[in-house]
């Protein structure tokens, strides 16, 4: 045994089981994805795809392979799937490359408002490799559909990407596809549709909200937010051609081998999440996310509202601090969550005036309505009383987390 690692380990899952974890896109996997990802799978080579690989002995990984692909597929009633990407990012790397080509045009979510590294930030592989531009939320916060009408007259782009890391609301991926058809059908263009689907796959695996897949020309997602399986990516896809095109920008052209591991541990959450029991799971997320939203409301604080598994605290406007001072704050605490830029902040990244909050995490442990009411109040109290002593917070946050499952026990 590594010592030094174990005991590192042993640390973490201290942390993990000791806090609450209310980071928007975390989640904790079952012991059973956590088992399949530790697996022997990780010593083999596979590169290429089942029944076309280019090492020998693959027979048993074909099969994990073919597994996880019907699984998926059945999960998101989609006609294939590719779930070879190491992650979100190298899905989204992919899907680009199997879209369009270097140089075209992609009209995004300012970045600002809750879009993604991958989405166009100038930081990234993508605004180096393609022609960024973006569209903005409307004034209250919502996406406005005029306007993502009128920006895509505008720009022309060849591919339309919705998908958002911060985005607390219901998204019309029908309404969308309706207007870029409409505009194709004007203009005789051939403007793609794509969408990053990794921070609601699980809400949308429940059947909680519209499926992207029924609408885009692709949709990415990773597989360990509210979906709750191992850290990796997957992309879908209806289209027999642009499948093609996606196995080849995912192997060869982005990746070598896969993690069949990983593979094997996507296999186990995409059976896991198709259940009556993840769906209820999904009610309890819903239920939860609004509850605090709702409470945090009531007691006079800034928040945006939810329809999904998070919602925007804007902590300048409720208690007069930044984003990073409102984190590290919670953190003292035994709360985790992350600062965030919310629409029209005059904040730097670096600071923000908000902070992203979601319950995928807390209620796949046992939180329950009444302890995300009591989580709101003890928010809104480490915040309005910055200085206050730290230990009373953190025992209640104790007790709190004493009646939810030890994470190495978590089984769905
Ligand atoms: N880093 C992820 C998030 O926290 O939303 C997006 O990939």
């Amino acid at each position: 045994m590594d010592h030094e690692i174990a005991k590192l380990e042993a640390l973490e899952l201290e942390r993990q089981n000791d806090g609450i974890e209310l980071i928007a896109s975390e989640n904790y996997p079952s012991m059973d994805v956590r088992a399949a990802q530790g697996s022997i799978f990780t010593a083999k080579y596979a590169e290429g795809y089942p029944g076309r690989r280019y090492y020998g002995g693959c027979e048993v990984v074909d099969q994990v392979e073919n597994l996880a692909i019907e699984r998926c597929k059945k999960l998101f009633h989609v006609a294939y799937a590719n779930v070879q990407p190491h992650s979100g990012s190298q899905a989204n790397f992919a899907a680009y490359r199997a879209l369009i080509n270097p140089g075209d045009k992609v009209l995004s979510l300012t970045l600002n408002d809750g879009g993604h590294l991958t989405h166009g930030s100038n930081v990234s592989f993508s605004a180096n490799t393609y022609s960024f531009v973006f569209y903005p939320l409307g004034n209250d916060g919502h996406l406005d559909y005029e306007i993502i009408k009128q920006r895509l007259y505008e720009e022309k782009p060849d591919l339309f990407l919705a998908g958002y890391s911060a985005y607390p609301f219901a998204i019309d991926f029908r309404k969308m596809r309706e207007i870029i058809d409409a505009y194709n059908v004007e203009t005789g263009s051939h403007c793609r549709f794509m969408v990053d689907m990794a921070h609601i796959a699980g809400q949308v695996a429940a059947g909680k909200c519209q499926n992207p897949c029924d609408y885009a020309d692709i949709v990415t997602s990773t597989t360990h937010k509210t979906l709750r399986g191992p850290r990796g990516g997957i992309i879908l896809t209806n289209d027999p051609d642009i499948y093609k095109k996606i196995n080849s920008a995912v192997f060869p052209f982005t990746q070598g081998g896969p993690l069949e591991h990983v593979i094997a541990a996507k296999a186990v959450v995409f059976k896991e999440d198709d259940s009556e029991s993840f769906r209820e799971y999904f009610d309890r997320l819903l239920e939860n996310t609004k509850a605090c939203n709702d409470e945090l409301a009531r007691l006079g604080c800034n928040v945006s509202g939810t329809e999904n598994h998070l919602f925007l605290l804007n902590v300048l406007d409720s208690f007069g601090i930044n984003g990073l001072e409102a984190q590290t704050r919670l953190e003292s605490v035994g709360i985790t969550t992350n600062k965030n830029m919310i629409h029209g902040d005059t904040l730097s990244p670096k600071y923000t005036s908000g902070l992203r909050i979601g319950f995928a995490a807390a209620t796949s442990r046992g939180c329950t309505k009444a302890q995300a009411v009591q989580i709101a109040g003890l928010i809104d109290k480490a915040l309005k009383e910055p200085n206050a002593d730290p230990e009373p917070f953190r025992s209640e946050v104790k007790d709190i987390v004493s009646t939810w499952t030890d994470i190495s026990k978590l089984s769905y």
